[in-house]
């Protein structure tokens, strides 16, 4: 009976790992709600960090709702490196159209810093978040050319099957 009992719960122990398993991202990734989320140690133009999130099977960080503003805003505060990072929103189709990269919606929600988007030079169609100082981190449009690290983002149900590429 008690080696019974014992193989119950080794069999609800394995269980619950593999349930556990399936739920994850993986090293590296970061899990909020849905999505996992990807912090680059590398620094690449607006282009470069799309095509390179598209290379892990994701795309740039599209923000949609103020949980996931300020869950991004604490990783990036968590970091602590100072470092602007990319997110997957641009407005190079349409001057002061803010659209999100992967689907071309239009931005609804958003998180500004002071006096932006700003376009300056009229050369500002990417959007990343930087540290505007005594109001935080917010988010800013800047030159896509720039080269800053970036933040990749991917649905978790994807992440468990990604093996192909
Ligand atoms: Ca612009
Ligand atoms: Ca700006």
């Amino acid at each position: 009976m008690a080696c019974f009992q014992y193989l119950s719960l080794v069999c609800c122990i394995i269980f619950l790992h593999a349930a556990g398993v399936k739920s994850e991202c993986h090293l590296g990734w970061n899990h909020f709600e849905d999505s996992c989320y990807m912090f680059s140690k590398d620094a690449l133009n607006w282009y470069l960090a799309e095509s390179s999130c598209r290379g892990h099977g994701a795309r740039l960080a599209e923000v949609t709702t103020k949980a996931q503003s300020d869950y991004l805003i604490s990783m990036v505060k968590i970091l602590n490196n100072g470092n602007e990072y990319w997110l997957g929103g641009r407005d190079d189709i349409i001057e002061g159209t803010w659209q999100w990269a992967s689907t071309d919606k239009v931005f609804t929600y958003t998180a500004w810093g002071p006096t932006n988007p700003s376009n300056n030079g009229g050369d500002e169609d990417c959007l990343q978040l930087r540290d505007f100082g005594s109001v935080g981190i917010k988010w800013n449009d800047i030159s896509c050319q720039v080269g800053i690290k970036f933040i990749c983002e991917k649905q978790l149900d994807s992440d468990s099957s990604e093996i192909i590429g």
